[in-house]
């Protein structure tokens, strides 16, 4: 029976030394309100623009929500949307934004290097069954030790939306055997029998999960009338590590014809930092 414990909080105004410790210890972060409402309204607010008109906002809620039919990661309306959130020049930028760079540095006690892929979730309600299973970053990035993922709520979400939660502790055993799985990725991992205690709670739009490459973690299933979840996240490493090829895609660009960088760059504004990875010295 698995069973729910808060995350445990962090802030940006702890010391890196309590920061680090504690994503050592956990293998997670929580840092609450680390990203400032307004960055996440204007991608939220870009976001919804290409998702219409298959999801809205309520202002009420505070939330978007499903004004169309629900869709899952892969499906032919999936299909359909996606590559225009991927041609968000605001998507792609989000991540190198100086405090994006300055928390990451922080929390690896380096330069760190964040990865080209970008991944934007979108939970609709009734895909029960589709939502992310389990899974370590480390198998499905082909990553090293350095690597960490860094998952940001673009608004509030509540306990009926789909939440991310994490396997505290599960970093510390290694990169774990998969099977195959229905729902994001496609495949999940192995949870061991005493691993019963999961962490979770509701985020705050801003609220930053950042977690370690080997940490087991998943999200619930959105059992909500209407609400949709919107959340963004990327992966980053020591600069110098090393970079599995794949990481270097624009996110589902190996299936989704025409989804190529040239494709993703073609409307930008400015053409800076565009293909930065070319110059990374550690690729594989
Ligand atoms: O947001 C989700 O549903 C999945 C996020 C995730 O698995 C990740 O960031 O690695």
């Amino acid at each position: 029976m698995s069973q729910t414990a808060d995350f445990h909080v962090s802030t940006l105004a702890e010391n890196d030394d309590a920061l680090r410790a504690r994503l050592d210890r956990d293998g997670y972060l929580l840092l609450k309100g680390a990203v400032a409402a307004r960055y996440c309204d204007h991608l939220r607010d870009d976001l919804l623009r290409v998702l219409s008109p298959h999801i809205g906002f309520d202002d009420s809620l505070g939330k978007p929500i499903l004004t169309g039919e629900p869709f899952y990661e892969t499906d032919p309306l999936w299909d359909e949307v996606y590559p225009r959130v991927q041609r968000l020049e605001s998507f792609h930028r989000f991540f190198h934004q100086p405090h994006m760079l300055q928390m990451m540095s922080r929390l690896a006690g380096k330069q760190a290097w964040v990865y080209p892929i970008k991944m934007a979730r979108i939970a609709t309600p009734r895909m029960l069954g589709y939502e992310t299973p389990p899974h370590q970053d480390a198998y499905s990035h082909h990553a090293g030790p350095t690597m960490a993922g860094i998952w940001v709520a673009l608004h509030d979400v509540d306990s009926s939306m789909g939440r991310v939660k994490v396997l505290p502790g599960s970093h510390k055993g290694g990169v774990r055997k998969v099977l195959e799985a229905q729902g994001v990725g496609g495949v999940q991992c192995e949870i061991y029998e005493h691993e019963t205690l999961w962490h979770v709670s509701d985020f705050d739009k801003g609220d930053v999960l950042i977690f370690n490459s080997a940490t087991v973690h998943k999200a619930e299933p959105n059992t909500s009338e209407s609400k949709v979840r919107l959340s963004v996240d990327t992966r980053f490493c020591d600069y110098g590590a090393p970079v599995f090829s794949t990481n270097l895609e624009p996110h589902h660009g190996w299936r989704i014809p025409g989804l190529d960088w040239a494709s993703i760059y073609r409307d930008w504004k400015s053409t800076d930092e565009q293909y930065y990875w070319k110059h990374y010295p550690h690729c594989f």
